[in-house]
């Protein structure tokens, strides 16, 4: 394990599953890590903003297939520099990816997990009490099981930098409970209306072998698309596409299908019943994005396309 006397840096996902992983990380290399937020389609500029490190951890991001090279290429001027690497994630990955990021000397970890913070956690805090709790909250969060009583509020946290820094540090201090996560939890009862709205106005269709799908197009609201993916799911609808901005969304899906092939034709990827979709605006979709803000993207059209052939 290394000292803390070094820089320590870990980049973490900008979701709950990350602020967990990154308050572990706090608990096993102490005060002097310092966490930054990243993500499958930011980690490659990410990377190059690292100028100096003893050790750096990456940790809930996956490796997006078309941007590996670049990545690679980072991670192996970051090698050079005499840095220690360490990647957890428990996304698909593909073989090849797996490959040629172990080549590079970093103890890469990928395996199934229900979240990554539980992978590092059993990795590397194993006899840790508070860790283990951390770990609970973010394998009932990123399963999208959200039983604990808090957990769909350090989802409220984990939205905004400022807020999921907090959430770490108090997570880091074994402390579960504060005014903090009071305020999210009245922001969350807040938020069910809202998810209750656009449940009842999805678009629908039918795909071909008969399976639902519900279309949400979230960009100009502020809510957690998983708990209203769930609320669709949970009215029968198979599949969920969930429009977050106007270049790309997520896919949930309930297991009758594997989303994930249609997430990397998307330039995006994560698990099979949950996974990014992204997309370049053309010019017409521009000019119309300038006009009206609800106008749905050629690209988006195109995922529901290929959706309604499943
Ligand atoms: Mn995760």
């Amino acid at each position: 394990m290394a000292g803390t006397d070094g820089r320590i840096i870990f980049l973490v996902h900008t979701d709950l599953d990350g602020a967990c992983a990154g308050a572990i990380a706090r608990r096993v290399f102490g005060e002097n890590v310092r966490i930054y937020f990243s993500g499958p389609r930011t980690l490659a500029d990410s990377l190059a903003k690292i100028k100096g490190c003893q050790t750096l951890g990456i940790v809930d991001i996956a490796l997006n297939h078309s941007d590996a090279d670049v990545v690679v290429e980072r991670l192996r001027r970051i090698r050079e520099s005499g840095c220690e690497v360490l990647w957890v994630d428990h996304h698909e990955w593909a073989d090849a990816d797996i490959k040629k990021v172990s080549q590079l000397g970093i103890k890469l970890i990928v395996e199934k997990s229900p979240s990554a913070a539980s992978l590092f956690y059993r990795h590397l805090a194993p006899n840790d009490l508070i860790s283990k709790k951390i770990a609970e909250i973010a394998d009932d969060g990123d399963t999208n099981t959200n039983s604990l009583e808090l957990t769909l509020a350090y989802k409220v946290g984990a939205r905004t930098n400022a807020d999921r820094k907090k959430l770490i540090e108090m997570l880091a201090r074994g402390e579960f409970y504060n005014e903090e996560v009071e305020k999210w939890k009245r922001t969350l009862e807040e938020e069910e209306k809202t998810i209750n709205k656009l449940s009842s106005e999805a678009r629908t269709l039918k795909t071909a072998s008969g399976l639902s799908v519900a279309f949400v197009d979230l960009r100009r609201y502020r809510i957690i698309g998983s708990l209203l993916a769930k609320k669709l799911q949970m009215a029968g609808h198979n599949i969920v596409f969930i429009l977050y901005s106007d270049t790309g969304g997520v896919l949930y899906g309930d297991g009758s299908v594997d989303l994930l092939p249609l997430a990397l034709k998307y330039n995006g990827g994560g698990h099979r019943n949950a996974c990014g979709v992204n997309y370049r605006l053309n010019l017409i979709d521009r000019l119309m994005l300038k006009i009206y803000r609800r106008y749905v993207p050629a690209g988006a059209r195109r995922i529901l396309l290929d959706l309604a052939k499943l």
